[in-house]
């Protein structure tokens, strides 16, 4: 059955099949390089980049910054308090990879709101606010009607002059708890929160004198939250040694330097502190260049800068690098702003609110590009494959 003159169509077919191959494999292994992840420890950047400062005017300055998403777009909103004296502001985000924000919408909670905690207090999945009112020696908690619109549902009497607050679960109930750092009276006060939206004011106790920040965590590894404050302007946690454990992050204004404070198997604290750069205010924690490594931002309240020590594949951290802010910077919030899985820096200065977006991200094109690409890819390698092979075998 076999005709000889058929021969050449087939060829022609085969030909057709083999190119189509070849640019489907280019398309696949060039979708495999460039999704694949930077190895483990190998540095995407070099250096920290960020791009040029991204500027919020503020009326006073902000005492503290939450970056969340308040109104589940999945885009991370801000959250200012002090930003309007005697306030705390939401603004939402509108248009998040060129960090583009709506106009503040402020919300009074009584005189010198200071320090911030975003969580979900009720269980409906948005995320409430609970603000340090330093002024009134109270908590204001803010309920999110889910929309990102928040209203004052309590407040909650504490210590004299209380600046920092934080959630978590204290008593293993599975609802949220509150610690609050009251600086005027150096103790620390706990209220424990129930299904029914009331809160029990636990104990007081007393803590080193002014304390001005606080975070709850499991440092003895036991199952049980644990508390530890700072006279230091602020701290946070982490799990910068990658252990999985928590470990403290500690700003230190009058020694010009942090102290990271690991709890070893017995729950002591080990710390070991690094230079930053002169008047160290607040420190966050995030892997800026893209090498699997924990590294700190920490702003400087005497130099206008913030510093980025970026963390050593054998343990430490690099010199740190100096980003100039030109104005004078406190309250640091270290959080993807504009979606490109790299986190990004907030800053309030003394005159605005200041955004640093990472430049250090890995290469994400949009769909658009990835099928032109691929169109392209195909019509070369079909326009190669046809030059190399002339259509002159049919001529028998
Ligand atoms: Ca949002
Ligand atoms: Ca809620
Ligand atoms: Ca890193
Ligand atoms: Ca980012």
């Amino acid at each position: 059955m076999a005709i000889p003159s058929s021969r050449p169509v087939s060829e022609a077919k085969l030909l057709a099949q083999t190119s189509a191959k070849i640019a489907h494999a280019t398309m696949v292994i060039a979708f495999v390089l460039l999704a694949l992840p930077p190895r483990h420890g190998h540095a995407q950047c070099s250096e920290a980049q960020f791009d040029t400062p991204i500027r919020i005017t503020t009326e006073a300055v902000v005492r503290s910054i939450a970056a969340v998403d308040v109104n589940g777009d999945r885009q991370r909103d801000l959250v200012l308090s002090g930003a309007v004296p005697g306030t705390v502001s939401v603004l939402l985000s509108i248009h998040a990879s060129s960090a583009q924000f709506s106009a503040p919408a402020n919300l009074e909670v009584g005189r010198d709101p200071s320090g911030l905690a975003a969580t979900d207090i009720n269980g409906d999945g948005a995320v409430d606010l609970l603000v340090a009112v330093s002024g009134e020696n109270q908590i204001a908690v803010l309920l999110n009607d889910g929309h990102g619109t928040f209203g004052l549902s309590t407040t909650l009497a504490v210590g004299a002059g209380p600046t920092a607050v934080a959630a978590g679960d204290l008593n293993r109930d599975g609802r949220p708890d509150l610690a609050v750092a009251n600086t005027g009276s150096s103790e620390v006060s706990v209220l424990f929160g129930s299904e029914s939206g009331d809160w029990t004011r636990a104990a007081s106790f007393p803590v080193g004198r002014a304390p001005r920040s606080i975070v709850i965590a499991d440092l003895q590894h036991d199952g049980v939250a644990d508390l530890a404050t700072a006279a230091s302007e602020i701290n946070m946690i982490s799990t910068l040694k990658g252990d999985g454990d928590p470990d403290l992050v500690l700003a230190n204004q009058g020694s010009d330097n942090i102290t990271i404070a690991a709890a070893n198997a017995d729950g002591a604290l080990e710390t070991l502190s690094y230079a930053a750069w002169l008047g160290p205010a607040d420190v966050g924690v995030a892997d800026f260049n893209q090498d699997k490594l924990a590294d700190v931002a920490v702003t400087n309240r005497d130099a206008a800068t913030v510093s980025i020590l970026l963390a050593k594949a054998d343990g430490g951290f690099a010199d740190p690098q100096q980003i100039a802010l030109k104005t004078t910077p406190g309250a640091l919030a270290v959080a993807d702003l504009n979606g490109d899985g790299v986190a990004d820096l907030t800053i309030a200065t003394t005159r605005d609110l200041v955004i640093l977006l990472n430049r250090c991200a890995p290469l994400r094109l949009p769909l658009e590009i990835w099928v032109a690409a691929g169109t392209a890819a195909y019509i070369f390698v079909a326009l190669l494959l046809s030059r190399r092979y002339p259509h002159t075998t049919t001529a028998h």
